[in-house]
């Protein structure tokens, strides 16, 4: 039965249905929460006893802000596959579905993979990297299509102690060629192609490409789509032939808590992106109790995330959370619009989804294709949504409690980050009320703060940077093979606190609402992307000669790219370059860097130091000309006239 909720102002109430049954009420969180700070050892110890550990850890907190040295479990030993894999199998659990795979044509049949069969395939799959010579602690490239052959090939490796490092399948070759590089990786998991939308993403072409500039033992290819492609004698192997035969049995490594469990590129506010390290034991832990409480999940449950395995969300809420936790996870491999704007509640009806979680760029182009599409469906089956990547505008969010969630389902807007390794601000379904376009409160063991930009604490309600003061157990350990950069990009601007990079108010009821970047991050459909990385795509281009790239507000993904160029002298700006650099930009990076706005401008305002006065540009490409500020330090001031007038044309 449907409920009525009772909206008071801007607070949603707990639905009754979400407090029914729940595994933490209000008082629940409020008890475990003071636990999980004033007595972390016994509350983690408790939440890792959920887990089978080879050698139970005597120690569970031991770290350090300043100097930066974080570890969790130390002397534990345990194996992250066979706690998302065998010990639900030998609990009698083999039959559970733990993936079901949904196809990018609703005419091709789904499958459904239980336990038991993930864990054969899984073994299979770890068989085959070890033939080809792979071994504990070598990195892996997985660059995969959203199919059930990427969560195996990532467990295959946590399975013999490999680390892997999963490259979006959106990304171009040169950035595969920069990440194999950076993780000095000898080996590459691929498939033929990938699909999306009907349309055919060249994998195994573009692995081939980026072999062009750095070179690997081996590559192992699954068979997907069946399309032609190009195998290197020596060194590629088609996985459905180099498998066979392989042992049937393979034991799980038995992997030290602090051993490097995975790698993930991502962006930040200088230089190429970072590969972010975490490490077995305390990140096995953050993604099994987070998954449990902010989905509240409950056994039987269909859960459905959207996000794709090379991002973090993949990583932590298709992958290892939700098996760990034992669940039966949806993983799709389509987009939202194919063959018609109401594939994914489509699939919530066909697969009756209780559990969703997406991105709010997602929602807004959903709700932009109006009701009638999800009207069509039978969503009866929803329990709980959830959101993740950017801030969610509370029109999106009625939209989606509303029409999706029809009125009693909790939101869960869950903010972190790569470097976070799962949820820290949430609301908890059965436990807080819900206020439209806010996180909510801090996860267990998570201990916000807000700071102004000299560091001093700001306390009750107000705005400031986000800090977290003390370490959690998912908290990434180091940038891999560069510590020094790791300390220096979230440990230098306010010494002793690791610092999110993102700007936050508190209200009067201690909810936290993340405002967005306060570096030069943006957020571009809820994916990462450092403006410095698009300005060093730009300038590589022949005919530029400089270039600045800022966000500005989009209606659908939230922020969009505009980048300013500068081109050698002599050179005419026109359309057809506009064109040409903004494709550029794309097989550089990848079609999710696509510019939006090229502006050509004969120059950039600098001060007389030479630094780009980018409040300036940000505040020109957003339209908002009334409040330059202070433009008299500017080397040539007379730049700004010409830099509005440019807007105003487009
Ligand atoms: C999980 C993920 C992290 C950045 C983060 C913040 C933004 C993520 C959010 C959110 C507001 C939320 N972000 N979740 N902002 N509300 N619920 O997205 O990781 O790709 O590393 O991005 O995304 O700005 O700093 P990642």
């Amino acid at each position: 039965m449907q409920e009525t909720i009772e909206r008071q102002g801007d607070i949603v109430p707990v639905p009754a249905s979400a407090k029914e049954g729940t595994s933490c009420t209000l008082e629940q969180y409020n008890e475990m929460y003071a636990r999980s700070v004033d007595d972390p050892d016994g509350f983690w110890m408790e939440q890792a006893e959920r887990l089978d550990w080879i050698e139970k850890p005597t120690k569970v907190t031991d770290w350090s802000f300043d100097p930066v040295n974080i570890k969790w479990f130390t002397d534990g030993k345990l194996n992250i596959c066979a706690n998302a894999l065998d010990r639900h199998v030998a609990a009698g659990k083999g039959d559970t579905v733990a993936l079901i795979f949904e196809p990018d044509s609703p005419d091709t049949p789904d499958r459904k993979i239980t336990y038991a069969a993930l864990l054969a395939d899984v073994i299979k799959m770890a068989n085959t990297l070890k033939k080809m010579g792979v071994k504990k602690g070598d990195r892996v490239t997985i660059y995969m299509p959203m199919i059930p052959e990427g969560a195996v090939a990532m467990l295959a490796c946590a399975r013999i102690g490999a680390v892997h490092s999963v490259v979006f399948g959106g990304f171009s070759p040169d950035a595969i060629a920069g990440r194999i590089e950076d993780c000095k990786s000898d080996y590459v998991i691929c498939a033929d192609e990938g699909l999306r939308g009907s349309k055919r993403v060249p994998l195994k072409g573009n692995v081939d490409e980026a072999l062009k500039k750095v070179s690997v033992k081996s590559v192992l290819v699954v068979q997907h789509t069946g399309g032609n492609v190009n195998m290197t004698e020596g060194r590629d192997h088609w996985y459905h032939e180099y498998s066979e035969g392989v042992d049937t049995e393979c034991a799980p490594e038995a992997m030290n808590a602090e051993d490097p469990l995975f790698i993930l590129y991502t962006s930040g506010s200088t230089g190429s992106p970072k590969g972010v390290v975490h490490t077995t034991g305390g990140y096995a832990v953050w993604t099994e109790t987070t998954f449990r409480y902010t989905f509240d999940y409950r056994p039987g449950e269909v859960y459905w995330c959207t996000a794709d395995i090379g991002w973090v969300t993949g990583h932590s809420y298709i992958v290892y959370g939700p098996l760990q936790a034992g669940a039966t996870a949806l993983m799709f491999e389509g987009v939202p619009n194919y063959p018609d704007h109401d594939r994914f509640w489509a699939v919530c009806d066909k697969h009756k989804v209780n559990i969703f979680y997406t991105a709010p760029t997602a929602i807004r182009a959903l709700m932009r294709e109006g009701d009638a599409h999800v009207k069509k469906h039978d969503l009866s089956s929803l329990r709980l949504l959830g959101t993740v990547g950017e801030p969610i505008n509370p029109e999106a969010w009625r939209w989606y409690y509303e029409h999706v969630g029809h009125n009693n389902c909790p939101i869960v807007d869950t903010w972190w980050q790569t470097e976070t390794g799962g949820h820290m601000i949430t609301t908890l379904p059965g436990a807080h009320a819900m206020k439209p376009g806010s996180a909510g409160k801090p996860f267990f063991g998570v201990c916000p703060q807000l700071v102004d930009n000299d560091g001093a604490v700001l306390e009750g309600a107000t705005e400031g940077n986000l800090c977290i003061t003390r370490s959690w157990p998912g908290q990434a350990r180091t940038v891999y093979g560069d510590h020094d950069r790791f300390v220096q990009t979230y440990f230098a601007n306010y010494r002793g606190k690791y610092f999110t990079g993102d700007g936050c108010r508190r209200d009067e009821d201690d909810y936290y609402w993340i405002t967005g970047r306060v570096d030069d991050v943006i957020n571009v459909s809820g994916h990462r992307m450092g403006t410095a990385e698009v300005e060093s795509a730009l300038v590589l281009h022949e005919l530029v000669a400089e270039s600045a790239v800022v966000g500005f507000p989009h209606d659908i993904k939230g922020q969009g790219i505009y980048c300013y160029v500068t081109l050698n002298a002599g050179v005419e700006p026109d359309d057809e370059l506009a064109k040409a650099l903004r494709n550029w930009v794309r097989t550089e990076i990848g079609p999710i860097a696509s510019p939006d706005h090229i502006q050509f401008t004969p120059g950039l305002p600098k001060t007389r130091s030479g630094k780009i006065m980018r409040r300036i540009l940000r505040k020109i490409a957003e339209n908002d000309f009334g409040s330059l500020g202070d433009t008299s330090t500017l080397a040539d001031p007379s730049l700004v006239d010409g830099l509005i007038e440019g807007r105003l044309n487009r």
